[in-house]
């Protein structure tokens, strides 16, 4: 396959290892500080970014290129709430978001259709991450310092997919 797309692709793969091991680190964080239906959300959501790397790797080998296994810095382990928690999980997919878009751009100026194809799905899934975290970061605005307000949205938090939020920006189970 082409090396500069082969090339780019492998750092998209170090990318989503990031995100699987952050989302890991913020799981942890969550569970020890009481948030427990936080930390099954984030745990959920780190495999996913885990089936993203794994998804990347196969489409590369499966074109004659290879896959590598990523090495990966590492991440904060502690944060200073829930709602900075979420933040940072926007500010991070915002990141993430930038580079499939480049990413897509490379493809095209490269004339590699069958990967810009492929790369469709992930600019889906940024939308609704995106969307997801927002829609998160509302409702922790709206609850501010009520503890009760926590209680029940560490609860609700168990009920929605890692990542996924319907047309209307409101996250929905699966
Ligand atoms: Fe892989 O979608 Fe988030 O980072």
């Amino acid at each position: 396959m082409n090396k500069k797309i082969e090339k780019s692709l492998n750092e998209q793969i170090s990318l989503e290892f990031y995100s699987s091991n952050l989302y890991l680190a913020m799981a942890s964080w969550a569970e020890v500080n009481g948030f427990s239906g936080t930390a099954a959300f984030l745990y959920k959501h780190a495999e996913e970014e885990r089936i993203h790397m794994l998804k990347l790797m196969h489409f590369i080998n499966e074109r004659g290129g290879q896959g590598l296994s990523p090495g990966s810095e590492v991440p904060p382990k502690s944060f200073k709430s829930v709602k900075a928690l979420f933040q940072e999980v926007l500010d991070h997919e915002v990141v993430v978001t930038n580079e499939i878009n480049n990413l897509v751009g490379l493809c095209l100026s490269e004339k590699d259709f069958t990967t810009h194809n492929f790369l469709q799905w992930y600019v889906s899934e940024q939308l609704e991450e995106e969307n997801l975290a927002r829609t998160i970061l509302d409702k922790l605005k709206l609850i501010g310092n009520d503890g009760s307000g926590m209680y029940h949205f560490d609860r609700d938090i168990q009920t929605l997919t890692a990542i996924s939020a319907s047309a209307s920006g409101t996250p929905t189970a699966k």
